[in-house]
């Protein structure tokens, strides 16, 4: 066991002084020693009255984040929490957020995964800067219903601003979710994060070997958190079935999750639902992407299961951490002691993805990724890598060259993989990062049918990001 090692008690990664306003999700500071119960993010209070609008205020700022060893540290809080609260859309919402910087850098947000005009993408082409403000405007598509969440994307400084506490859940809900609105729901917010002896956020000095080894395997934490909780209990009756939405938002880390070995269900991933659900016992979930599962409380009542991350080797082998085949613990899943209920029925068939017709492609886009580059360039901010037409098909077949994995992501633009190493994907599924491991080759068809512009590409570890592994793709 990793979890905890060498490090200040740390037990809450949560805001303290300024939690006391509408928006403050949780109790008081833990304690020590005190069990962690889990509980969703507070979800951001919506400030229109109007129909189908989601008007909401965010504010970065530096805040003061109180450690369970009694230390006080300096992190990065979007309304004062970490993670930030989770903003709730449905599908068709028109939606205003109102975003002030009052960080001491330059910083964007950027709305993972959502399909919106590339000005209002937060990439790093539009920083907002320090004491300055923006409204980010966008209207959410029908059939884009799913589990996303936004994070910083300012050049270079992107795994810096994350690592000090800025990343949140965002939920596109849809009308006609085949799934029963009675199914209670859980957004757990997966990251891990490191801490200095005196509780500060350890982020090493480039130059220094640590610095180079997170440049390398991307910075990863051994203390593991859930929505900014470490362990936290999550409780279930016997024959209950929860909707899990997981999301990725560690630097570098990706999860094998697995819930002591019984079998879950999985409706969907980055953009939304699956035709049809899949049982697994375990899922590979890398940077930047998301599950979602259904859990089937099947244990007796008073019976406790562990949520963990299995051994998964991303890794190169010179910097492969030496715990690297350890579990991780992430949470507990405790059953009460009341009687069992009666499982829900669940739809074998959740919804119909249209299917992206390859044959239609005008053209195959190749990118290798090497350590650190894309087809052997870092990113340059007056570049324009890639060039398409607005409205055409085009097949992207992503190569990794080198020997660590490299999780692939498109900004603004949804995709479908044809196949990996030359196998045929089965299940068509909306994506919009796809894990590259190392050595392999994946294929997706993309349809750039709208929002022209300029839109990054980029390896989700953050460090890689930071160091240049991006390029920019103009649509128009
Ligand atoms: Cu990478």
């Amino acid at each position: 066991m990793v979890r905890g090692a060498s490090l200040p008690t740390l037990v809450a990664w949560i805001a303290s002084a300024s939690l006391t306003s509408s928006l403050a999700p949780h109790k008081a500071p833990l304690t020590k020693g005190e069990p962690e119960v889990f509980a969703n993010p507070a979800v951001l209070t919506n400030e229109s009255h109007s129909p189908h609008t989601v008007e909401v205020t965010l504010t970065a700022r530096k805040e003061r984040i109180l450690l369970a060893s009694g230390k006080i540290a300096e992190g990065y809080t979007y309304n004062g929490m970490t993670p930030g609260p989770t903003i709730e859309i449905r599908e068709g919402d028109h939606v205003i957020i109102h975003f002030h910087n009052e960080l001491p850098q330059a910083t964007t947000i950027h709305w993972h995964g959502l399909h919106i005009p590339a000005d209002q993408d937060g990439s790093p082409l539009y920083p907002i800067q320090p004491g300055k403000s923006h409204d980010y405007i966008f209207t959410i598509g029908q059939g884009t219903a799913g589990t996303y969440w936004y994070h910083p994307h300012p050049d270079v400084t992107t795994g810096y601003q994350v690592a000090r506490g800025l990343y949140g859940a965002l939920i596109i809900r849809a009308d006609d979710d085949p799934l029963p609105a009675s199914l209670p729901e859980k957004i757990i917010v997966l990251a891990d994060n490191r801490f200095a002896s005196d509780g500060s956020v350890d982020i090493p000095d480039e130059a220094s070997q640590a610095g180079l080894v997170d440049m390398e395997n991307g910075r990863e934490g051994n203390t593991f958190l859930i929505n900014g909780h470490v362990m936290p209990t999550i409780g279930i009756r016997s024959g209950e079935v929860q909707r899990w939405r997981i999301i990725n938002a560690s630097a570098s880390r990706v999860y094998r999750l697995s819930l002591g070995g019984q079998t879950f269900t999985q409706v969907g991933s980055d953009g939304g639902l699956f035709e049809h659900p899949v049982d697994m016992k375990e899922i590979v979930i890398s940077n930047s992407e998301r599950v979602e599962i259904l859990v089937h409380g099947t244990g007796a009542p008073g019976s406790t299961t562990t949520f963990q991350s299995l051994p998964y080797d991303r890794y190169a082998p010179q910097t492969r951490p030496s715990y690297w085949d350890n579990p991780i613990d992430l949470a507990t899943l405790k059953y009460s002691n009341e009687p069992p209920v009666t499982p829900i029925q669940l739809p074998s068939t959740l919804r119909v993805i249209p299917a992206l017709d390859t044959l239609t492609a005008t053209t195959t886009r190749y990118f290798a990724l090497g350590q650190g580059i894309i087809n052997g360039k870092t990113m340059d901010m007056n570049r324009v890598d890639t060039r398409v037409r607005l409205g055409s098909m085009e097949i992207w077949q992503i190569e990794n060259i080198v020997g660590m994995d490299h999780p692939f992501h498109l900004h603004g633009f949804r995709f479908q993989i044809i196949d990996r190493n030359g196998v045929p994907e089965k299940d068509r599924r909306w994506k919009d990062t796809v894990n590259v491991p190392k050595h392999e080759t994946v294929r997706f068809v993309v349809k750039f049918d709208d929002f022209p512009g300029k839109w990054m590409y980029h390896c989700h570890i953050l460090d890689h990001e930071d160091h240049g592994m991006m390029g920019i793709l103009e649509v128009k």
